[in-house]
């Protein structure tokens, strides 16, 4: 299988990536591992695998004519007017990719040119600094920056300042522990006869072993006849094979600790061109086993207790409106079922009955059956922080059920147009029979003094009149209450069913924010987990 072309930076960021979600979820010696290999790696590696050669020196050393020599063209305008340089320039050896510009941007360093690819330094990138004795400040701070940056520093002299105190003390002396990094070049070699030239060497080589940097070569070279460069192009590219190797080394450690990873991640199908999976995000879990958990944890929170209460309730007061006012006054006797469970205020708990053991298994085997839908795909690493993000859920589950159950509104309390009308017309017949009662009293009374054939009594179709409104009127009124109740009852399963629906959708709502969300965050993670360890072993 070939390597897809992925620098070690992407790599880098996908395995920092992959460390940064496993951090506090997955418990495993990998993980470890991993950061490790990031450390190794540090910052300056996450830019790329480019080695950085800076040519620093005194003005008018030739740092910009050797500059321009080594990448092949004037890319550096050397002058006769010094200081010359004043911003960095570049030269990049290479295919274009844009490992190198980012490290460049990191660099700060504007002036870019590109060259050929050229296989001994293929992933050089040569630096041409402002003179570090500069008289502008800002020269000398650019050149301190980019000092401490670079891989390779090349510090050019010439003949006439080689020895200068302010180069040795401020740069070189300060390097004697990372003579490895350091290069020394004698430049304008042409100027001096042999004698003179191989005298200069000896005394700068002295200078040099006796401030601790006997390991630096120092080469002599001369920008303007080409004498020694070819020397000098075989030392960078010792350099840039050496870096080579050492991001190829990186580079199959961060692979290896990617791929080692890669066990948190479901195994794809053998034969398959990718090796590890990525499992699905988000939602994963089926509807009707969110259905059937949305019923046990209604069940679990007493919404069943709830609507039974809602509909005694519903038909306690229809019929209390619309039934026999003599019969009335009864129903006070008896508490509103509803109000005896104390919903309605979010910040007490209900006095719902708390679940028995057969709701809380089974809402138990409900919340395992999500848990196991949403471990589907995910490696055992996940399952078990999935399993425990149920665990913490579960904890907080009861208390939540209530405090959505008691919070939600059950219906309204408008009276129906039709219970007002039944109940005023039943206060009429009382009325109407009252009326027939006293009527029928005062007919006693009358007769008790013979004084009932004064008063003539209405009749209909043979009836006394006060008998039919007493009688009509008790008979109406019963009649009344005896057609309401079927109509009472049925409003009452209406409001019930009402509730019911407000009721399960406030416990979805429950299940959704303390189970489903927080697995489904899992699920995500896990995701992104594999997707960054795929892109870095891959
Ligand atoms: N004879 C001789 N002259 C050289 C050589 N290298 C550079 N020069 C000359 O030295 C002068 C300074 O060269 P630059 O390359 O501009 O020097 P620099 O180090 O870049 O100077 P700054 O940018 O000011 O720091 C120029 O006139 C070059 O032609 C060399 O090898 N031999
Ligand atoms: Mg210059």
């Amino acid at each position: 299988m070939r390597t897809p072309d992925r620098s070690l930076a992407d790599r880098l960021i996908a395995l920092r990536e992959a460390v940064e979600v496993a951090e506090g979820r997955l418990d495993a010696p990998e993980v470890g591992q991993a950061r490790a290999v990031l450390a190794k790696a540090g910052a300056r590696e996450a830019l790329g695998d480019a080695t950085v050669v800076a040519l620093a020196g005194a003005t008018g050393s030739g740092k910009s004519t050797l500059f321009n020599a080594l990448s092949g063209s004037e890319v550096s305008t050397p002058g006769v007017r010094r200081p010359t340089t004043g911003v960095a320039h570049a030269t990049v050896w290479g295919r274009p990719d844009d490992g190198a510009d980012r490290l460049l941007d990191w660099l700060e360093v504007p002036r870019r040119h590109r060259r050929e690819p050229e296989a001994a330094l293929d992933g050089l990138v040569l630096l041409d600094l402002p003179d570090h004795d500069s008289v502008r400040l800002e020269h000398r701070l650019e050149v301190d920056r980019l000092v401490g940056l670079v891989d390779v520093l090349v510090w050019v002299l010439d003949p006439q300042k080689y020895a200068d105190a302010a180069v040795h003390e401020r740069y070189l002396a300060p390097l004697a522990g990372h003579a490895g990094v350091l290069m020394v070049v004698l430049n304008q070699i042409d100027r001096l006869d042999e004698a003179a030239a191989r005298a200069c060497l000896a005394d700068l080589r002295g200078l040099l072993d006796r401030e601790g940097l006997a390991a630096t070569p120092v080469l002599a070279v001369s920008a303007r006849t080409g004498a020694g460069l070819a020397e000098l192009r075989g030392e960078l590219a010792r350099r840039v094979g050496a870096r080579r190797a050492a991001t190829e080394r990186l580079l199959a450690d961060v692979r290896g600790s990617a791929a080692e990873l890669a066990v948190h991640c479901p195994e794809e199908a053998a034969g398959s061109s990718r090796r590890w999976g990525r499992p699905a995000a988000g939602g994963s879990v089926p509807g009707d086993v969110v259905d059937d958990l949305t019923d046990a944890l209604a069940e679990a929170a007493g919404v069943p207790t709830v609507t039974a209460a809602v509909e005694r309730s519903t038909r306690r007061t229809g019929t209390g409106r619309t039934g026999w006012p003599v019969l009335r006054w009864t129903r006070k006797l008896r508490p509103d079922p509803l109000t005896r469970l104390h919903l309605g205020d979010e910040r007490a708990r209900t006095s719902l009955p708390s679940a028995g053991a057969v709701e809380r298994a089974r809402m138990a085997t409900a919340v395992r059956e999500v848990r196991d839908a949403a471990a589907d795909g995910l490696a055992p690493a996940w399952r078990d922080e999935l399993r425990r993000t149920a665990e913490v859920s579960e904890d907080r589950l009861a208390d939540a059920l209530d405090r959505a159950v008691g919070g939600t509104e059950l219906g309204s309390d408008r009276v129906p147009l039709w219970q007002r009308a039944a109940g005023g017309l039943q206060w009429l017949l009382l009325v109407t029979a009252l009326v027939g009662a006293l009527w029928l009293l005062a007919l006693v009374g009358l007769g008790f003094f013979q004084l009932d054939d004064v008063v003539p009594l209405p009749r209909v179709e043979g009836l006394p009149l006060p008998t039919l409104l007493v009688g009509g009127g008790l008979l109406a009124g019963a009649l009344l209450a005896l057609v309401a109740r079927p109509l009472v009852s049925l409003r009452a399963r209406r409001q019930a069913r009402a509730a019911d629906r407000r009721l399960r959708a406030a416990v979805r709502g429950v299940a959704e924010e303390e189970l489903l969300a927080p697995m489904a965050e899992v699920r995500d993670e896990a995701a992104r987990f594999c997707g960054a360890v795929t892109t870095a072993a891959r």
